[in-house]
């Protein structure tokens, strides 16, 4: 047990992991230790297959070989391999903002039954944004030209994406200056592909002049998109109260599981989980209702919106379903693992694809339709009730494990929430930075990965920070694990955070750490750091803040993908786990420091959560030195001791 209690910081998950391994059901945990030991010239990103003279090795530590067969070396291959990577993880999120942007117009031709403009506002203030007249227009044509001039971002050819405008002046300048504004997205993803094949570019600062442009390209561009229209169609979220972990499976009731990315069919599993017709179904099969739970962002996206509760993060997947009570699971894109068409085979889950994209073989898949979501919603719901009766293994919900959280928090919030109702502003939450009582601000987000333990470095740095009136901007996974540990309650800024965060927490009634959203969402931190830059006295530009990133758990090359936006938009940003170019020393030495004097932001690499805290909290310590506004203040480090009280 003291071997399993490794995998996870989570008592829920480590419950479920013995479950499985009763049940004699293989999870990702059982799969990592096959295949390791790993490939040290992968982990060091110097292996290169980029063409049949290869597979090419350059190894790390001065022995031979040094070259691949073309002559390129180990920093040409790591900054391909690089950028590849971002080109991937531009490209997720940017498919997922091209099928928003389509379903999008679709609604506003009235073509999707069940899907309407949900925020006029917003749309008037895109609109404005874009250009694009509202004069004697009703609410269908502006949408509709709004989606068509978003559509024509992935496309364009030449000059530069449309919100690149939304960006700081001096920021755009700097952009114009090193010559990274991207065209469009699709261009900016398809010259990385040109760029990295043999005999192209072997520069590996040019080349990382094209992961900067691209990875802007995702930030400022697909992420954006998807983030923006879908607040129009959905709503734009408002803190709203959830709960969060594998308690909320009920026993008693068809358990539906919606997994993945897009919002768009989860949307209307949730209308279908409400239809009269069905409930009655469900009480027919013998449930008492049924009980819909998120899990990866899709979980972030209707928690955010309608407050369905989380059951889990990207490690968690596996475990809902050795639950043995998930009924159905339904899987969109990005993050679903090839491994539940088997976990679900061994229990009575329905596995569901709905993407035409992402087919498992093995799974049964029902089409998203989005002429008709509704009617596909409804199918998949009847599948889910239909099954209930043939749970075969013993169940186990860990019921104990559930934990409120509040979420909801987009940038347009942060404004009310600190400014009021009446004057949003983020004059306040400038005030409080300038007179030290926030320190800075860190955005924390990103994956979970199996080679660490599960939540545990979200977690750990997240409490550091806080501890050090840090105030955390999170997404994604990483905003999961520590809705878990209770870190997103107005509560835990009496419990956990520094007097001078506690105090401004405490007078509005907002948790220490907010959950802004999905992985296409930490477009919103880049609006929120923008948002403090305009309202003015802390410099002029995103690099001049006292601000950091941080994916501690990461795994997805879209984490790469934001790490690099993040990057390029002037913020040092420090990643856990494993870095992927430790085996070209230039290169890992240039993403390390010297970007920062073109860029104004730089990587970090730490694997310990509280020493990546320190370095974040001496960056922002650094930059509130430039700005003029440090004074001498100690550092609260939330050691072992400190834990310790805690826990009694
Ligand atoms: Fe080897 Fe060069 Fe081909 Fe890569 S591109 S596999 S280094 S020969
Ligand atoms: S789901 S990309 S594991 S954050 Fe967005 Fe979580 Fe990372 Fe997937």
């Amino acid at each position: 047990m003291a071997d399993e209690k490794r995998k996870s910081i989570d008592p829920a998950v480590l419950t479920l992991v013995e479950k499985a391994a009763a049940d004699e059901v293989m999870l990702c945990w059982d799969r990592l230790d096959e295949q390791s030991p790993q490939c040290g010239y992968g982990i060091a990103g110097v292996c290169c297959r980029n063409c049949a003279m290869g597979p090419c090795q350059i190894n790390p530590f001065g022995d031979a070989p040094q070259k691949g067969v073309c002559g390129v070396d180990a920093e040409t291959i790591a900054a391909r391999n690089f950028l590849r990577s971002i080109a991937a993880g531009a490209a997720a999120h940017s498919d997922h903002a091209r099928a928003v942007v389509e379903a999008f117009i679709r609604t506003a031709d009235g073509e999707i039954p069940g899907f309407e403009i949900k925020d006029e506002q917003k749309l008037l203030s895109l609109a404005m944004d874009l250009g694009v007249s509202i004069e004697g227009k009703d609410t269908a044509a502006v949408a509709k030209e709004v989606g068509k001039t978003l559509r024509e971002q992935f496309g364009r050819q030449d000059g530069e994406l449309a919100f690149i405008a939304k960006a700081p002046i001096k920021r755009q300048e700097l952009w114009r200056a090193q010559g990274i504004v991207p065209r469009g997205i699709d261009r900016e993803i398809v010259e990385c592909m040109h760029r990295t094949h043999i005999g192209v570019d072997q520069d590996y600062k040019n080349l990382m002049k094209q992961a900067s442009r691209t990875a802007l390209a995702d930030g400022w561009g697909g992420s954006m998109i998807a983030t923006e229209l879908q607040d129009v169609l959905f709503g734009n979220p408002v803190p709203i109260v959830g709960s969060v972990n594998l308690g909320i499976l009920e026993p008693d009731q068809v358990n539906i599981i919606v997994h993945g990315h897009e919002p768009l069919l989860s949307e209307m599993v949730v209308a279908a989980s409400r239809d009269k017709e069905l409930l009655a179904l469900a009480k027919e099969k013998g449930a008492a209702g049924i009980n819909i739970g998120g899990i990866c962002c899709t979980a972030n996206e209707i928690l955010m919106r309608h407050g369905i509760p989380v059951a889990g993060n990207f490690l968690q997947q596996e475990v809902a379903v050795v639950s043995g009570a998930v009924d159905a699971m339904i899987v969109d894109v990005q993050c679903t693992l090839q491994s539940l068409t088997d976990v679900a085979g061994c229990y009575h889950t329905a596995l569901i694809t709905t993407n035409p994209k992402a087919r498992f073989f093995g799974a049964r898949h029902l089409e998203f339709d989005e002429a008709n979501p509704l009617v596909a919603a409804r199918e998949i719901v009847t599948i889910a009730v239909e099954n209930f009766p043939n749970r075969k293994r013993k169940v186990v919900i860990p019921t104990d494990n559930k934990t409120d959280m509040v979420a909801g928090f987009s940038h347009e919030t942060i404004n009310y929430i600190l400014g009021g109702l009446f004057r949003g502003s983020y004059r306040p939450l400038n005030d409080n930075i300038i007179n030290g009582r926030i320190r800075g601000i860190a955005g924390v987000v990103g994956c979970n990965n199996a080679k660490v333990t599960h939540d545990e470095h979200h977690v750990t740095l997240v409490k550091e920070l806080i501890a050090n009136d840090v105030l955390v901007l999170q997404t994604g996974c990483s905003a999961v694990a520590c809705a878990k540990e209770g870190l997103l309650v107005p509560e835990a800024a009496t419990r956990y955070a520094g007097p001078g965060l506690a105090e401004v927490c405490e007078a509005v009634g907002m948790p220490p750490v907010l959950h802004m959203g999905s992985c296409v969402d930490n477009s919103r931190i880049l609006m929120a750091a923008t948002a403090v830059v305009k309202e003015g006295g802390l410099g002029d530009d995103i690099s001049d803040l006292p601000c950091a990133g941080a994916a501690p758990e990461w795994m997805s090359e879209k984490a790469l993908s934001i790490g690099h936006y993040f990057v390029a938009s002037g913020i040092f940003t420090v990643f856990g786990v494993t870095w992927p170019t430790l085996g070209a020393k230039h290169l890992t030495e240039y993403l390390f420091s010297g970007i920062e004097e073109e860029l104004g932001g730089k990587w970090a690499f730490e694997t310990d959560p509280v020493k990546t805290a320190r370095l974040m909290i001496d960056h922002i310590d650094q930059k509130r030195h430039k700005l003029g506004i440090d004074k001498a203040r100690e550092r609260v480090l939330y050691d072992m001791e400190k834990r310790r009280e805690l826990e009694t």
